[in-house]
């Protein structure tokens, strides 16, 4: 999955693609390059952002949607919001990436279910501007694990498919690095629930902390390409079932080493890595 954030402050491309043109563009380059889906979003999500109302969100995204799906590029559509979602899907998105897991908005379900399509169902517990204070766990993993389970439950109480589903375990929202670093290592306990996970680590502070010089100042999110290749071919040698990168060549390109190694998996117990019904398989797909 390909990341195009149509805004003019997301943390690492923020501003590159706030123009449609650009933006179009820059989407179809990374679905040539070998994205299964391009990502579009219209709000950031970076930590103590400030929200943005629907209607800017779902200008800033639907004639991006529009243009990509016309190209016969698969999009999912980022965002919490069931309106923007709702707009999105009529205007040619395939999937809803709802970082909220269904948490922000109660009339997500229903949009979903009258869609019939995917939904990522992330791992959050509030907005932006508070997500810092709410990083409390008594194990990050195991308490992930549950609460992505009752937000399954959930969709699956409203009527989503069970093969709609997939989750995400949400590096970086609520979650302090080490908290990343034990979802990463024991990801196999998440893909316990039984439902395609999706992994999203790309560029993300925690590794720009990793990579931070002598002097501890974090590594800027352009510099952070090779580490993130190395966490995103870890996931799906793990069983994850996706990755949302900003590179996506090299991820292609370093996959395609993966697979030609004979797909080696991670030695853990555990494990589904399903494609959910619906997600359109690409011609052609080397995955
Ligand atoms: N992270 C961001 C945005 N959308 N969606 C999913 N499913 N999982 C994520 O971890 C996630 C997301 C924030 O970062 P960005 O600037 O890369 O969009």
């Amino acid at each position: 999955m390909g990341v195009l954030n149509v805004t003019p402050d997301s943390f690492s491309d923020g501003g590159r693609y706030a123009d449609r043109e650009a933006a179009v563009r820059h989407g179809r380059r990374m679905y040539d390059e070998g994205a299964a889906l391009i990502d579009v979003g219209g709000e950031s999500t970076r930590p103590g952002a400030d929200r943005v109302d629907a209607a800017t969100e779902a200008a800033r995204v639907l004639p991006v949607i529009r243009e990509l799906a016309a190209l016969g590029v698969p999009v999912s559509i980022d965002t919490t919001r069931s309106v923007v979602a709702r707009a999105a899907l009529e205007a040619g998105a395939v999937m809803v990436n709802d970082v909220s897991g269904g948490l922000a908005d109660p009339d997500m379900a229903k949009v979903v279910v009258g869609a019939g399509c995917p939904w990522v169902l992330m791992h959050w517990r509030g907005h932006s501007r508070r997500m810092a204070d709410l990083a409390r766990y008594a194990d990050v993993v195991s308490d992930v694990k549950r609460e992505l389970g009752q937000r399954i439950d959930a969709a699956l109480a409203a009527g989503v498919a069970a093969e709609r589903i997939v989750v995400d375990p949400g590096l970086g929202f609520a979650k302090r690095a080490a908290d990343n670093w034990s979802l990463t290592v024991r990801l196999h306990e998440l893909l316990g629930l039984g439902f395609p996970l999706l992994f999203a680590a790309s560029r993300k502070s925690y590794l720009g902390a990793l990579l931070a010089g002598p002097d501890g100042v974090a590594r800027p999110p352009g510099e952070r390409s090779a580490a993130t290749i190395a966490t995103s071919v870890l996931a799906i040698a793990a069983g994850a079932w996706g990755v949302r990168v900003h590179d996506v060549r090299d991820t292609v390109d370093a996959l395609a080493v993966w697979q030609a190694s004979g797909r080696p998996r991670l030695a853990l117990p555990g494990g589904a890595s399903t494609v959910p019904g619906g997600t359109p398989a690409r011609p052609g797909d080397r995955r």
